[in-house]
C-alpha cells in the first residue's frame, strides 16, 4: 500500500482510478504540513516531501499542481491554490480569456529518497465557465485539440489526457521497474 498525502479528494479520485487499473493500492492521508513559497513547483514539492520523512510511512507521495497562463507571464503558477480561493475562475476569465495556458503536476515520491515525476497539459483559458465537474480551474481550461473544458469531461476522459495522469503514469512505470508495491 502506498500513501498519498493530500486533502484534495478530486486529486485522490483521479489518481486512485489510474492506480486501480494498474492494481496498485493507495491510501489517502490527510496531514497538515507547511508549504514554502517559491517560484518552482519542483522545489516546493521536494521541500514538502522531505518534511514528511518519518511522519508518514514510506512509500508515500504528494501531488503539487500549478496553472501557468501565458498572457499573465506564467501567473498563478505554484500559487494556483491561493489564487483560486482569492480571485476565482470568473476573475481569471476577465484577465486572461483566450490565453494559452498549461497545467503542470509534479509528483514527489519518497522511497529511501525522493523521486519526482512530471506531467504537462497544454490548452487555453475559455471565455466562460463550462461543465459540471467543478474541480478548481477545470471549468475554464480547454485542452489542446478539444472544444470542451476539462470540467465537461468524465473522470476517465480527463485521465486519458491530463497533466496528473501523465505524471502518475511515469510514477507507475517506476514502481513496476523497481517492483515497489
Ligand atoms: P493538497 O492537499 O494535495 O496540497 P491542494 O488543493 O492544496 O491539495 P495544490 O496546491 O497542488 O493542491 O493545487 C493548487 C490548486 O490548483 C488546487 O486547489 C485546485 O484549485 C487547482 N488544481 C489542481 N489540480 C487541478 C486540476 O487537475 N484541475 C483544475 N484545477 C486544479
Amino acid at each position: 500500500m502506498i500513501n498519498f498525502v493530500t486533502h484534495n479528494l478530486n486529486k485522490f479520485n483521479e489518481i486512485n482510478a489510474i492506480m486501480e487499473n494498474n492494481k496498485i493500492g493507495i491510501s489517502m492521508v490527510k496531514l497538515e504540513y507547511e508549504e514554502i513559497q517559491a517560484d518552482s513547483t519542483e522545489y516546493i514539492s521536494n521541500d514538502s516531501c522531505k518534511k514528511l520523512v518519518n511522519v508518514v510511512d514510506s512509500p508515500y507521495f504528494i501531488d503539487d499542481t500549478g496553472l501557468y497562463i501565458e498572457d499573465l507571464n506564467g501567473f498563478p503558477g505554484p500559487y494556483a491554490s491561493y489564487v483560486q480561493e482569492t480571485l476565482g475562475n470568473k476573475n481569471i476569465i476577465k484577465l486572461a480569456s483566450g490565453s494559452k495556458a498549461y497545467f503542470k503536476t509534479v509528483i514527489s515520491f519518497y522511497y529511501n529518497r525522493i523521486y519526482q515525476f512530471t506531467g504537462i497539459l497544454h490548452g487555453k483559458i475559455s471565455d466562460r465557465e463550462r461543465g459540471e465537474n467543478k474541480f478548481g480551474y477545470d471549468p475554464i481550461f480547454v485542452p489542446e485539440n478539444s472544444d470542451q473544458t476539462l470540467a465537461e469531461l468524465s473522470l476517465e476522459e480527463k485521465n486519458r489526457i491530463s497533466h496528473r495522469s501523465k505524471a502518475i503514469n511515469n510514477l507507475i512505470s517506476f514502481l513496476i521497474e523497481n517492483n515497489i508495491k
